[in-house]
Parts: C-alpha cells; structure tokens; sequence
C-alpha cells in the first residue's frame, strides 16, 4: 500500500526539468526506510522559493533516499502553498496519513506561525530550513530551525551597504506588512540602521500582493535616500526594485532574504544590478561536503546551488545523521513512534553536522548556531543572466 501512494514531486518538479523524480520514486522505499515529510511551497508566490527548495530536494534524495550505511529515507513531499491554510493541510497529511518521524518546511514564518503549533501538539520534529523571523523556535519544544534568524544575518547588509558607500545618511525601509518574515526583518534592519548611526527617514508598509509602487515609491524619493532597504518576498520585492530603478532611484538597494533566489531575476531582470543581499551559504565555502554537494548540483542543473537549496539539503542531512544515531543505540524501527520522534529530535538537538552550509549546531531551545555568513551583489548580465557576486 506504502508504495502505491503518489510520491510524484508534480508540476513545478516537471518545469525544472527533473523529470526522473517521478520515476524514482515509483519504486518502494528501501527496507527500514524512516519517512521524512517535506512542506515545500510548490504553487502560489513562495513557489519561487520552493523551486529553489525542491532543487535542492532532488540533490537530497540522491545522497540519502538509499544511503550505503545507515537509515535509508522515504521521502514525503506534500504542496504546503503559499499560506497558512495549506500549510496545515500539509502538515496535516505528513502527520496523520503519511505518519513521519519528521517535518522539514514550510517554506514561509508566515506559514510557520500557522503549520508548527499542530506538529508540536501531535510531538512530531519541524526543522524549519527557510523561516528567519523571530519566535520560530520558541513556537515549541519539537521546533528546530537551521535558517540562520534576520537577527543574525541582516545586519551583514547594512554594514556591507556602508562599505560601499561610506557618505550613505538617509535610509528609507520598506517591508510588507502582511507577512511575518517581513514584519520581522524590518525590526533587525531598523535597528541596524540606527546602530550604524544612519538616519532613518522614512519606514513604509505595503502588502505582499501590492504590485504597483508608484505612490510609495514616490513618497520615498522625496526622502532624497542613499539607501532603501526592501523587506519583501520575491515577486513583490522583485517589482519594488524595477519600479524604484523605473521612477529614477540611483542609490543602493539592500534586500532582506526574500531576494535570495534567482527567482527575482526574471522580475526586475537588468534593473536587479546591484541589489545587495546577505546570505547564509556561499557556493565557493571550501569544503569537502559543499564541493560534493555543489558539484552534484551543477551536474544536474547546470547552474551553482543558491541559498534556499543548499539550506533543504543540510536539513535533510541533519534529520538522516540524527537518525543514524539514534539507530546505533537501538534500531529506529524497534522504537514505537513517538518515542521514535523523540529520540530524533533529541538527537536532532545535540549533534554538529558539517553541512554545505558550514557547521552547524543547535541550543536546546531549537536556534541554529552557524559561524560564517555572507554578502553578495546580484549582477546582472547583458543576456538577462544573473549572479549572486560576493563582497568581500
Ligand atoms: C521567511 C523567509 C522567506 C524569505 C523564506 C522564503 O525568510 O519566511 O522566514
């Protein structure tokens, strides 16, 4: 019955291309295999980053739906849309029809906020691999999260923005007023702002569905900015950043992380130039697991991991070596499951792994500790090509 269930990885899988997963997955998981439930947005505007995700996903299944030693890994993929509503859902039916020992998504806080409080009550693990705003891991005891908080990372681009261009004074903020990512990060970046000893104008709001910026944009210019500092999910941020170029802006652009996806590029495309953004994974980190997991990417994309990607991998590499653990004190299969669920996430808790991402640990209370962050520049190429440029 087990592998009769569609474990297809559908329609936004099928556009980028990675036609084998369906094909793939057919077949039925491995012998002792521990169901792994992913929550990745794949329809609805965080698709752009659930692509990303997903991407990363297939790169994650090479590695570990089979592994030579330890716990093999049945992956469960369920659409967890763009908001709260199907994010439950999704949750819902990793939990309750597919029984995983673990949740790795969803891909927004806003979801999150939403989606973790019903894998807390039912005692299963969420490692949140793309939510960055303050509280996450405070949403429950079961709740971990490997994405480095706003706290620690948007501050990277403000004192990288001042680098550039050290007469910088006025800074205007813009964030989305809607969305818990967004709301968050403005707080982080207005402090930054302030510490820096920048003046700061001017803050606006708008809402994650907003796609003509005239009037604010018009309102922000009168501010006479150095700096705009865009909190925004990709396809709003991506059209507040052409329309700022389109009405006459000359001066920086720092985007919070919703600009961490090539995804942005198609919106904003040649007007993308310069955005400045800070990052969690460098596709140049020098290590012996990012080269593998950098090179297996590019041989089947064709193109270096970004951030959202390099993030599920080292997610589902967390959950397979704290399962590894688990099992060498006594057979996964052995333990009932919720005590199975327990014993990961006790494991999840008190390891380090050496990710794509770097080391990685966790505190007790679920935060990711990670050690080496980035700034980048986003260039944009003639063809329309983009890239994520570090600063040094
Ligand atoms: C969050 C984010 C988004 C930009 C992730 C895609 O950081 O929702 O927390």
């Amino acid at each position: 019955f087990q592998a009769a269930l569609p474990r297809c990885f559908g329609l936004a899988a099928l556009a980028l291309g990675l036609a084998t997963a369906c094909q793939e997955s057919s077949a039925p998981p491995a012998a002792g295999s521990q169901p792994l439930g992913l929550a990745i947005a794949q329809t609805g505007n965080a698709s752009l980053f659930g692509q990303e995700q997903l991407a990363g996903l297939q790169i994650a299944k090479a590695v570990f739906e089979r592994p030579a030693t330890g716990v093999p890994i049945d992956f469960r993929l369920q659409d967890s849309g763009s908001d709260e509503a199907s994010a439950i859902n999704a949750f819902q039916t990793l939990i309750n029809v597919n029984e995983v020992v673990a949740i790795i998504g969803p891909t927004l806080s806003q979801q999150a906020f939403g989606a973790d409080p019903i894998a807390e009550r039912a005692g299963v693990p969420v490692l949140a691999a793309s939510n960055t705003a303050k509280g996450i891991p405070e949403l429950g005891q079961f709740i971990v999260r490997l994405s480095a908080p706003a706290a620690v990372v948007a501050p990277q681009a403000i004192a990288a923005a001042r680098k550039l261009n050290p007469q910088a004074q006025r800074v205007v903020v813009v964030y989305a007023q809607d969305d818990a990512y967004s709301r968050s990060e403005t707080e982080v970046f207005q402090k930054a702002v302030k510490d820096a000893g920048l003046n700061l104008t001017l803050v606006q709001r708008y809402q994650v569905s907003d796609s003509d910026f005239q009037g604010l944009i018009s309102q922000a210019l009168q501010q006479k900015p150095d700096i705009i500092v865009l909190s925004s999910l990709a396809a709003d941020g991506g059209n507040l950043v052409r329309q700022l170029r389109e009405l006459g802006y000359g001066g920086l652009i720092v985007g919070g992380n919703g600009f961490n996806t090539p995804n942005v590029f198609p919106v904003c495309q040649q007007r993308c130039d310069g955005i400045i953004v800070a990052q969690t994974y460098s596709p140049n980190f020098d290590s012996p697991v990012n080269k593998d997991f950098r090179q297996r990417y590019e041989a089947q994309f064709g193109k270096q991991p970004s951030q959202f990607s390099a993030q599920i991998f080292s997610a589902v590499q967390v959950i397979a070596e704290s399962l590894n653990r688990v099992n060498q004190k006594q057979p996964v299969v052995d333990l009932p499951l919720p005590e199975r669920r327990k014993a990961l996430l006790q494991a999840m808790l008190t390891g380090t792994y050496d990710t794509p991402l770097g080391r990685l640990s966790f505190t007790p209370g679920g935060e990711v500790n990670q050690e080496q962050f980035y700034v980048a520049r986003i260039r944009m190429k003639p063809d329309g090509q983009g890239d994520f440029e570090l600063l040094p």
